[in-house]
């Protein structure tokens, strides 16, 4: 990476409180509640969500993790009676302002999943923010992953949704 100069790397560990609550001290960006939705064997893909504020207006360009070969950020949006997600090139944060993903709206789309996702397992997620002033910040989230939501969204199949009218 040559990002190092200028990104500060942060731990933020969640995985023990169950409420999410671990609000991390002296921050740019917070982040809180995050998990991610448990799979079956052989599940492609799932979501990840939690709740992101950031001290100053700021954007979260990115997610990376172990456990997918592809993380994408997607937003999803019902038009016509369709569900449609779709990728987006980054996320908002305004300053102060808590956003949270959850699955009727932004979420963190975890693809080509290399391993099953157990209930009760740690995720790690690497999130990268950049300010306004396009300072990079990398924070480190350890993800739960729980069965639970009243929308499988882990099993939605992708290809049959329309992407192309997300943009
Ligand atoms: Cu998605």
């Amino acid at each position: 990476m040559t990002l190092l100069c200028t990104t500060r790397i942060k731990q933020v560990i969640l995985g023990l409180s169950l409420a999410g609550m671990a609000w991390q001290v002296s921050a740019q960006t917070q982040v809180s509640d995050a998990w991610v939705r448990a799979t079956v064997a052989g599940q492609p893909s799932t979501g990840a969500f939690m709740t992101l504020q950031a001290d100053t207006d700021s954007q979260l360009l990115s997610v990376q993790s172990p456990v997918a070969k592809t993380v994408q950020i997607h937003q999803m949006s019902m038009k016509d009676d369709v569900m449609r997600m779709g990728q987006v090139k980054s996320l908002p944060l305004p300053a102060g302002q808590a956003v949270s993903l959850d699955p009727q709206g932004y979420h963190i789309m975890l693809l080509d999943l290399t391993a099953q996702v157990a209930e009760g397992s740690k995720v790690p997620l690497t999130l990268t923010v950049e300010n306004a002033k396009g300072e990079k910040e990398t924070i480190q989230v350890e993800a739960e992953a729980r069965a639970l939501g009243a929308m499988d969204h882990g099993k939605m199949d992708h290809s049959k949704m329309d992407h192309s009218k997300m943009q």
